[in-house]
């Protein structure tokens, strides 16, 4: 049992004093406020809840700003994409485990406390299975333990190169299986988890590009009541080509033909119409938004002002992993807001409301939803995933309340968090992850490796 004491803490019904968290078993035992601390209390000054991150594909994270460099035609998404795939293709299971645990170390520092790792990458660089089917779910599910970050595996089905049952490439040849294998490979992933502290598990059919209508009908049952996650509509030629396929745009189509619930997150949707933005709002499911990953790949711009008068759900994704930090996730989403409408405060209910306090909070609810997490929020029979905030940063003197999300969010750099707890646990101290650097030794063996 640990009891911690904060001055002040982000509560599911708002901010409150001297307060005291018991953690047992993983869970919040009880939640007291206006209390004196106890002598045994770890105190701290300001405690927040732990995010969801709903995307990340973490092996992209050893190749974080090496795609920076102008090509010979204009560079896009699909040039990226190239790049992207020559990295992966280098990748020992040992790597993909280094690479992951790093991503989840910085994750966990910045405040996030589960992922959903969207993970295609499932053979070796030649095509081939290795021996055990689940050998890199493995690799992810050992990242997950050694950080203590909690893990939503997601393993994605990718069959085909393009809308229509277009035959992959040969940058795709390690995401590849058919729906036997599939299954399979599920039956793989839910043994690589089975040993880790409330993991959980869905199912990804990578986007409708990768899948065909019959394969997603017979990918999505596999998910046994987890999420189902799909990237849709992030890139304005995906848009086109799947009009020209058949006649829809990519979230219409999901809509339409693919019992899309509270169950589902959509990833990206950044090209929708004003009608695809209110079905998906009310449809239950999450857009699982990724902004710092959509402005570095030149995807758009999510039309979150329709979405949020609709009530729809969002979870965040670092996704490429280019960068990760929450607060800069949020601040990026709001900010590509007041550049192109030229206004200030725009992803907020009403006058007198904090904007970092809405986005969080909504962050925070829809990325609990994607993941299957067991509720969000500081909440009595919660889970203990408690994240505080350093109180001597600069960014912090003398805010109290929904300032502190808005200086976060607007004015901190990346040092803000100081200590995290997941599971109970307390995995962060002092701004620094337990195993930080062994795991970053390792990483940089992993990089020097791949790279050189
Ligand atoms: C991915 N990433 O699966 O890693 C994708 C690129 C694709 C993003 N969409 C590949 N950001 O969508 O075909
Ligand atoms: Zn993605």
């Amino acid at each position: 049992m640990t009891t911690l004491f904060f001055s002040t803490a982000l509560l599911p019904d708002g901010w409150a004093e001297n307060v005291r968290l018991t953690l047992e078993a993983g869970r919040i035992l009880l939640v007291e406020r206006d209390v004196l601390p106890g002598a045994n209390d770890e105190r701290h000054a300001i405690a927040i809840p732990g995010l969801c991150n709903v995307h990340s594909h973490a092996f992209q994270r050893g190749m974080a700003g090496l795609a920076e460099v102008r090509g010979p035609a204009n560079d896009n998404f699909w040039t990226w994409r190239e790049v992207m795939y020559r990295f992966l293709d280098r990748l020992t299971p040992e790597e993909v485990e280094a690479i992951a645990a790093q991503a989840y170390v910085e994750m966990l520092e910045t405040g996030f406390t589960r992922v959903g790792e969207f993970h295609y990458l499932h053979h070796d660089s030649s095509g081939r299975p290795y021996g055990n089917l689940g050998e890199l779910a493995e690799r992810v599910a050992a990242a997950a333990q050694q950080t203590g970050i909690g893990l939503t595996l997601l393993p994605v089905f990718y069959a085909h190169g393009n809308f229509g049952g277009r035959p992959p490439v040969r940058g795709q040849r390690r995401f590849l299986n058919d729906a036997d294998r599939f299954a399979k490979l599920m039956d793989a992933s839910r043994a690589a988890i089975a040993g880790l502290e409330d993991a959980k598990i869905g199912v990804a059919p990578h986007s409708l590009r990768a899948v065909t209508p019959e394969e997603l009908a017979a990918v999505v049952p596999l998910a046994k009541g987890g999420p189902v996650h799909i990237h849709a509509a992030e890139q304005t030629k995906e848009v086109d080509d799947c009009i020209a396929w058949n006649g829809a745009r990519p979230v219409q189509w999901l809509l339409d033909h693919a019992a899309v619930d509270s169950y589902w997150c959509l990833v990206h949707t950044t090209h929708m119409t004003k009608d695809e933005t209110m079905r998906l709002a009310r449809s239950g499911a999450v857009a699982g938004l990724c902004p710092i990953t959509e402005a570095n790949l030149g995807d758009g711009i999510f039309p979150a002002e329709d979405y949020r008068e609709a009530g729809g759900h969002f979870g965040l994704g670092t996704d490429s992993n280019i960068l990760i930090n929450p607060a800069e996730e949020l601040r990026i989403m709001e900010y590509a807001q007041r550049l192109s409408r030229r206004a200030r405060n725009v992803l907020v209910s009403a006058e007198g409301c904090s904007t970092g306090r809405e986005l969080f909070e909504r962050a925070l609810v829809g990325g609990a939803q994607a993941t299957a997490a067991e509720g969000s929020g500081l909440a009595q029979g919660g889970p203990a995933d408690v994240v505080s905030l350093d109180a001597g940063n600069p960014a912090f003197l003398s805010r109290r309340g929904d300032a502190v999300l808005d200086s976060w969010i607007f004015a901190a750099d990346s040092r803000a968090v100081d200590c995290v707890w997941r599971h109970g646990r307390k995995v962060v101290t002092g701004g620094c992850h337990i195993q930080r650097e062994a795991i970053a030794e390792r990483y940089r063996r992993a990089v020097e490796r791949v790279l050189f």
